[in-house]
């Protein structure tokens, strides 16, 4: 090989992103170390604390001046702007309770796992956004008629699949001109977080997280479609070479609250024997949860759980299920949504190379112990 050919980095497993052991890279697990998940019993919470909710960096989290700080509107646009967050906070504003998940959640979890960032249940958050509708910045912007792509750009940069490159992900144009689409600075009534995108970041709701862009520094009208990494890496594809189907709105998906107490080492749950309260959380990008299932023997039978109304039309819905867990023994619990369009989740994975919206039903092991 010649010297320029070698790879700069090192190469993790057999350099072909997916490894069929089940042991995880060193390299996976500096990622899970730097992310994190909303720990299930966060499940709890309509809306999640800040310091439980979710959390992926793809790069650095960028060191941002507020005071210096600006956001630009170019592109396709008859009048560019440049905005200072005071600019952006003298806005019309609105906040949202919105449901974000990140689109490689239960990756980890796949048979052979993309080597990736590695999550298995819980990538998913509540919070409630506080920001201005993009449509009013692009309104005063003023769209060329050309438009069909709204650029959006982060502070952040680094290297990814061998390419350099600013953190970027584009929105449909009708997608930027929907009133729910917000520049937002604040995060349950504080202002943003250095790791959840300070001082501002985009708000989409229903579309999984990647295209939330943090850290937001330039707002760009297209007149083509942007083709830039982070399109072309959200993709469900079963090679990773296949263009596929561009990942989107989030699959519907439910997860429960593990009930009792857990082991510490195996996270597997004891119950003392008795009536249990089975509670959890659904949502889907594609509509309103419509029903949610419960199985207590691993998916052999399902039981209608009691769903709740969302808190807001972007936000996850709380279901319940009355459990008679009177007699001792192994129990696999698992529970499945069904969305207002038909969508539910599958009981056996969902591979595909990247890993990405993988909404297989959840399992949550369980001892029941005499009383
Ligand atoms: N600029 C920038 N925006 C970003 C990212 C990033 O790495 N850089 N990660 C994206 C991904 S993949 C997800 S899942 C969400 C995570 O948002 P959170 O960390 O606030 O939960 O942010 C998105 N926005
Ligand atoms: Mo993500």
């Amino acid at each position: 090989m010649a010297a320029s050919d070698r790879p700069v980095f090192p190469v993790v497993g057999d350099g072909s992103g997916i490894e069929p052991d089940r042991k995880l890279h060193p390299e996976e697990l500096q990622l899970a170390l730097r992310n994190k998940a909303l720990p299930l019993e966060g499940l709890r919470y309509d809306v999640t604390p800040t310091g439980l909710h979710y959390l992926l960096v793809h790069y650095d989290i960028p060191a941002v001046d507020a005071q210096t700080w600006r956001l630009t509107v170019g592109g396709h646009v008859r009048q560019p702007l440049t905005l200072t967050l005071a600019d952006l906070q003298r806005r019309p504003a609105r906040t949202l309770p919105v449901t974000l998940e990140c689109a490689g959640d239960g990756r980890a979890l796949l048979e052979p796992r993309p080597v990736s960032q590695p999550w298995l249940a819980g990538a998913v958050g509540n919070a409630a956004w506080t920001g201005t509708p993009l449509r009013g910045i692009l309104d005063e912007a003023g769209l060329e008629d050309d438009v069909v792509e709204i650029l959006l750009t982060g502070l952040d940069r680094g290297i990814e699949g061998g390419v350099e490159q600013d953190y970027q992900r584009s929105l449909p144009l009708d997608t930027a001109l929907d009133d729910d689409v917000l520049v937002a600075w604040a995060m349950n009534d504080r202002p943003l977080e250095p790791q959840h995108g300070y001082p501002v970041r985009v708000i989409v709701p229903g579309w999984y997280g990647m295209t939330h862009v943090k850290w937001l520094r330039s707002i760009e009208a297209l007149s083509v479609p942007f083709d830039g990494y982070q399109h072309t890496a959200y993709r469900y594809s079963q090679s990773r070479d296949e263009p596929g189907e561009p990942v989107t709105l989030m699959r519907v998906r439910s997860l429960l609250i593990p009930p009792g107490i857990p082991d510490f080492l195996t996270r597997t749950r004891v119950v003392q024997a008795g009536p249990v309260e089975l509670r959890g959380r659904a949502w889907s990008g594609y509509g309103p949860i419509t029903r949610v299932e419960v199985s207590v023997d691993g998916g052999a039978s399902w039981n209608d759980a009691e769903v709740s109304p969302p808190p807001g039309v972007h936000a996850w819905q709380a279901w319940r299920y009355a459990w008679d867990a009177s007699r001792a023994g192994e129990y696999e619990l698992c529970c499945r949504a069904h969305d207002r369009a038909g969508n539910v989740q599958p009981v056996e994975q969902y591979w595909t190379a990247r890993g990405m919206g993988n909404n297989a039903v959840h399992r949550v092991r369980v001892l029941v112990r005499a009383s």
